[in-house]
């Protein structure tokens, strides 16, 4: 169980993919781990099965684009030492020219506002605790585009300003910035998500692919990230498949 000395780490959108195995791979390596995602028996059983592996995690049901709710959560916390902002995600494929407004907002919403919302709400915290971190999970997709990505490309160069601005600005500051830039990540829900469903469109993604990243891979570097002694800020981490040499050159076996 956790204990006043146990560092807590608050992790969004934990019920699944690389919020999930973040959260296992923390609170693995001696951290309270706070699970937060809006589905609530998701993260309420992994919470279960983290403390039933003798290590100490709670959930608590959020949607981080609620400013309300994500304050009284901020408010709920005994402490806060590390922040992983995960919780996000992409919504359509479909160019400029087509592309919905209402998926652009959306992704702009979660990738960016909640992100703004709970690093907000936690930065006190974390600043009181003398040793804090917060990460932003963005993406490759933050660093150059494609065709078919403008509103995630968008939101996700939104992620990535937020955590490279606020470095600037709290310099000085016991509170790291972590940027992890992820590339092809497998995982259950992302591609599936983005193509609403459409089983057949997000296999194609990984298509002849023979080892896209796991979120289990994308979560050892976060944890590596965290667990760096404190003085030593990773501002960047980019990770991708040895298939993928950019956003748009992988090599598919096919
Ligand atoms: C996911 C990477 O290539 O689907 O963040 O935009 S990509």
């Amino acid at each position: 169980m956790s204990t006043a000395a146990t560092r807590t780490a608050v992790v969004t959108g934990a019920s699944s993919g690389i919020g999930a195995a973040t959260a296992r791979q923390l609170a693995a390596a001696g951290h309270h781990v706070v699970l937060t995602a809006r589905r609530k028996d998701r993260i309420e059983a992994l919470a279960a099965e983290i403390n039933a592996a003798g290590h100490s995690a709670a959930a608590h049901a959020l949607d981080v684009t609620d400013r309300a709710a994500v304050d009284a959560f901020a408010a709920s916390l005994e402490r806060c030492d590390v922040l992983v902002n995960n919780a996000g995600g992409a919504l359509g494929a479909e160019p400029v020219a087509t592309g919905d407004p209402a998926d652009w907002r959306t992704m702009y919403e979660v990738n960016v506002i909640g992100t703004l919302h709970v690093t907000q709400a936690l930065l006190p915290a974390l600043t009181a605790s003398g040793d804090g971190t917060v990460v932003v999970l963005s993406s490759t997709a933050g660093h150059s585009t494609y065709e078919g990505g403008a509103g995630y490309v968008a939101a996700k160069n939104g992620a990535r300003v937020l955590a490279e601005t606020l470095r600037l600005e709290i310099v000085g500051q016991p509170v790291r910035v972590i940027e992890i830039a992820p590339g092809m990540v497998k995982t259950e829900e992302f591609a599936t998500t983005r193509f609403r469903g459409d089983a057949d469109k997000a296999a194609k993604v990984y298509a002849g692919v023979a080892h896209p990243l796991s979120a289990d891979d994308v979560a050892d570097t976060i944890t590596w990230a965290v667990t760096r002694p404190s003085h030593v800020n990773i501002d960047l981490l980019v990770v991708r498949p040895r298939a993928q040499a950019s956003n748009t050159k992988v090599h598919r076996d096919l």
